[in-house]
């Protein structure tokens, strides 16, 4: 009896459990262009063509080392549209007897996997996904028992467990975390590295057209497109990373300039998500330049937690309070996401900045997504949910088990604090101290009430206020509600007449 190993689109490893349990002699595997995965959320354009072309090139890579592939597009005529429609198909046009597969990234698709087996009648099999440093039973039980779930003490296992940026017992340097070191602001006169691009080969070429054509409607823009698509695509990245921006990663991490949208970022999710690259691997070789003292350490540790700390945690919580976390909304917030989100037409430059980068990219770096569309949207009380899916299908890198947790928990604390222990809340100084946006924008950052004043100032109080019952018990907020407390009754009185304003003009 045959096998049938159906692969997805973001599972693009040849060491992938259920190829590496596979007979190749005797399985076929099935990847399949789906309109259901297509259209879940509404993706941008750049991340359907990104994960069509990449999935294409690994068929080609896949028979190139001997597998029997069934290829379907999105294109053929007999296509349902559905993962479970084409493994039902597949599985009684090849007659196979068993159903390999691995489990997941997304709580939505498990269920959807759970019910293969009474669908095609086979014996069906799901492995744990092992291109991760965490098992989920580990991280359950690192969880269990704790009041608190803090990535910085989970980030420590995973640097013991791993022996990365370690001398013996002890973090290498004397300390787990440089992260007081990285907060440099950017001034506009930096010399910043040019972004790794990849050229359209012919296949990537055809899904372009074919997502310019089907997904004309999408949010973002196709024109530009230059993520690469193979593995081989994805060491180039990789060696581009290591070469020009990991030495100033670190110093430069939270800073914004206008017009740039890379800095000295990695851009390696993509390929990190879908299996391009293997993240411990990333990991030992960030390392090894730091060994070889080509790169600080503040850079090589700031970047490696970031991989072994927040992405592992991450993946740990979601997996644990699945389903409902993508549901949660501890701060009741209800109004619904503007729609400067898909336009980028709004008068605050830093929102624009973000937006406009985001059309025309499919990427912003963590600090715009955190400090820019996250903190508006959770000062102006829009629904996590509407916020959580405008993430899930805007950035090319997104799929439910990182972003959610980033988004629900860490941007919009709807989650009530499991994983941050407050709100990333900040007014206009945040931005103008890490950017240079505040300069050429049409507010004043400097004010809070009047016409010119920067919306981002009276939105920080009013959300404080108006959250005042859930969040003034929280010791690491008791110091800005003693400065509010100490506000003219006036002033307090003016703030939230100019918060009130503006959302109603939302
Ligand atoms: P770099 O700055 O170069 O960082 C290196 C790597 O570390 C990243 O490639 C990523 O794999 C990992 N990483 C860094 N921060 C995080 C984090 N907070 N959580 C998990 N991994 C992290 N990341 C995604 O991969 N997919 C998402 O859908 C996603 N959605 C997000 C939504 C919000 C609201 C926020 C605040 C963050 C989100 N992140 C997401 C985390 C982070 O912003 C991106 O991983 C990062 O911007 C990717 O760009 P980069 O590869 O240049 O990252
Ligand atoms: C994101 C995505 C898209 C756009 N299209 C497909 C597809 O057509 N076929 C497929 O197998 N996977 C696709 N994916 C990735 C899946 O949505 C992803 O595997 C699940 O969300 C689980 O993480
Ligand atoms: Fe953003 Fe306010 Fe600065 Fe304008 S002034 S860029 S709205 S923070």
């Amino acid at each position: 009896m045959e096998t049938l190993v159906p692969v997805l689109g973001d599972q693009l490893s040849l060491n992938l459990p259920s190829l590496a349990a596979a007979d190749r002699e005797r399985s076929v595997v099935l990847m399949a262009e789906v309109m259901r995965e297509a259209s879940y959320v509404g993706h941008h354009k750049q991340k359907i063509a990104f994960i069509f072309s990449a999935m294409r090139h690994f068929a080609i890579a896949l028979r190139k080392a001997g597998w029997r592939v069934d290829y379907i597009t999105l294109e053929n005529p007999d296509n349902t549209g559905s993962l479970a429609g084409e493994v039902q198909r597949a599985a009684a046009r090849h007659g196979c007897g068993r159903v390999l597969a691995t489990k997941p990234g997304e709580w939505r698709v498990l269920e959807d996997m759970s019910g293969w087996g009474a669908l095609t009648g086979c014996e069906t099999v799901l492995l744990e996904d092992t291109r991760f440093l965490c098992p989920l039973d580990e991280f359950a039980a690192w969880a269990e028992g704790r009041k608190q779930l803090r990535m910085e003490y989970f980030y420590r296992e995973m640097r013991r467990k791993t022996g990365l940026l370690m001398e013996g017992d002890e973090p290498a340097g004397g300390r787990w975390n440089f992260d007081a070191e990285n907060r440099k602001p950017a001034e506009g006169s930096l010399f910043l590295p040019r972004p790794f691009r990849a050229v359209p080969d012919a296949v990537t070429k055809e899904v372009l057209a074919l997502v310019a054509q089907r997904f004309a409607q999408n949010f973002g823009r196709l024109e530009g497109f230059a993520y690469g698509v193979t593995a081989q695509d994805a060491q180039a990245a990789l060696e581009w990373f290591l070469r020009e921006a990991l030495p100033c990663f670190g110093d430069y991490q939270d800073a914004m300039l206008k017009g740039e949208a890379w800095l000295y970022h990695s851009v390696l999710s993509p390929y990190l998500n879908t299996g391009l690259l293997d993240p411990l691997e990333v990991c030992r070789r960030v390392e090894d330049e730091w060994r070889a003292g080509r790169v600080p350490l503040n850079s090589a540790e700031g970047y490696i937690r970031q991989i072994i700390g927040w992405r592992e945690y991450v993946r740990g919580l979601y997996w644990l309070k699945m389903p409902g976390y993508t549901d949660e909304n501890a701060l009741a917030a209800h109004r619904p996401l503007p729609a400067f989100y898909w336009t980028g037409e709004t008068d605050m430059l830093c929102l624009r900045e973000a937006i406009t980068q985001t059309r025309d990219t499919a990427y912003a770096h963590h600090i715009q997504r955190l400090m820019v569309t996250g903190n508006f949207a959770m000062l102006a009380g829009i629904n996590p949910r509407e916020v959580h899916e405008w993430y899930l299908a805007v950035y090319i890198d997104a799929f439910e088990w990182v972003e959610a947790p980033n988004t629900i928990g860490m941007s919009q604390f709807a989650d009530g604090g499991l994983l941050g222990s407050k709100p990333y809340a900040a007014g206009g100084n945040y931005i103008n101290r890490m950017s240079d946006y505040c300069g050429s924008c049409r507010y004043d950052v400097k004010q809070r009430t009047g016409r010119d004043a920067c919306p981002l100032n009276a939105l920080y109080w009013d959300f404080l206020v108006r959250n005042g019952e859930k969040l003034r018990g929280n010791p690491r907020l008791a110091q800005v509600f003693r400065t509010y407390g100490k506000m003219a009754e006036e002033a307090k009185r003016d703030l939230h007449r100019q918060a009130s304003a503006f959302l109603k003009a939302l």
